[in-house]
């Protein structure tokens, strides 16, 4: 639960959701490299740790999630049961999705997290569905959208920017701006490459945060969506990070420069959390090292639990496919 005034336990819990999303990940990257065990496409967010538990541990229970296509780390700081979280992503019946959705187009309702998309620039019109149907039926929950600084190019965002701003949707726009869209670098698809400033086109206020700096996300997360929550209408946080691998793990980045990923190697978000925890006397060298292993332990029994499950039957594959939404 959400803090205004952040604690040390609330700091232990920020540090070991991060550790989780980074751990989860590793898992996957090392089971790409195992035949058969993954299928297509994985997208990891490694580096992105912070941007992901900053937000997200703002969030009310109300609140929805929607997400583009690196999307474990959201949903792992939402909460989202990590054996049916890998089970889904090795396509397996027991997923959180029976198989269908596998990593790229995943659905959490249980954890408010609507729906994630590959299609870039999919989120933001989604979400200002989700937040036009909190707003009429006077709900107080507001609608998260995650998207990169590629899709912050697209049309679909900047008219979902501009109806939720007519509208006063209570939505938070979150633009990862992790360097790249693909190979591409955001002067290459973007004429303003600080993305936040478009926000003012639009009617709702922009900031943009060190998105490799955790407590800096969350804090302004809970102003910004302080904001949306009062009915002022959206607000838009960039997130200033890098994308530590490739674009998917048959992306070997041959096209970025080592330095740079040196330097952001540097900017890491755990090793910087880590060593502020260590320094503030917060948590201690063997603490860190047990909350390692614990969490090694959970990823490895998630991997166990959906090695063993069975894939979906074929005369399985026309259900749940569609949500009888009304009863008429
Ligand atoms: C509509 C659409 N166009 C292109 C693609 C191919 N594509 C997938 S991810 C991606 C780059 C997205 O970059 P960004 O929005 O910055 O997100 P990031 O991958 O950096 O997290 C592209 C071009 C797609 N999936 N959908
Ligand atoms: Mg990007």
């Amino acid at each position: 639960m959400k803090e205004k005034q952040i604690s040390a336990d609330f700091q232990v819990r920020l540090f070991t959701h991060m550790i989780l999303i980074r751990k989860f990940e590793e898992k996957i990257v090392a089971l790409c490299r195992e035949q058969y065990q993954l299928p297509g496409m994985q997208i990891l967010a490694n580096g992105q740790e912070a941007v992901a538990t900053g937000v997200v541990s703002a969030l009310d229970s109300e609140d929805i999630i929607v997400s583009n296509h690196r999307s474990h780390g959201h949903l792992l700081a939402r909460g989202a049961d990590l054996n049916s979280l890998m089970a889904e992503i090795m396509a397996k019946a027991d997923g959180v999705n029976h198989g269908k959705a596998g990593t790229l187009h995943l659905s959490v309702p249980e954890i408010n997290a609507l729906m994630t998309s590959t299609v870039v620039g999919a989120g933001p019109p989604l979400a200002v569905g989700a937040a036009f149907a909190q707003q009429y039926q006077g709900l107080n929950g507001v609608t998260v959208v995650f998207f990169g600084d590629g899709a912050a190019a697209e049309g679909s965002v900047h008219e979902a920017m501009n109806l939720s701003g007519i509208w006063k949707l209570p939505i938070l726009f979150v633009c990862e701006n992790n360097g790249w869209a693909g190979a591409q670098r955001p002067e290459e698809h973007s004429a303003v490459c600080q993305i936040h400033k478009r926000a003012q086109g639009y009617d709702m206020p922009g900031r943009s945060v060190d998105g490799n700096d955790v407590e800096a996300v969350y804090n302004l997360s809970l102003a910004l969506l302080e904001h949306c929550r009062s009915g002022k209408g959206p607000a838009f946080m960039e997130t200033l990070t890098y994308r530590m691998r490739g674009h998917g793990e048959h992306d070997h980045q041959h096209y970025v420069n080592r330095q740079e990923l040196e330097v952001w190697a540097l900017k890491c978000p755990i090793i910087r959390y880590r060593q502020a925890l260590l320094n503030a006397g917060i948590l201690d060298k063997a603490q860190i090292q047990k909350i390692e292993q614990d969490t090694e332990a959970r990823v490895a029994a998630a991997v166990a639990f959906a090695d063993a499950g069975p894939y979906p039957e074929s005369d399985t594959a026309l259900t749940d496919v569609f949500v009888q939404a009304f009863n008429n």
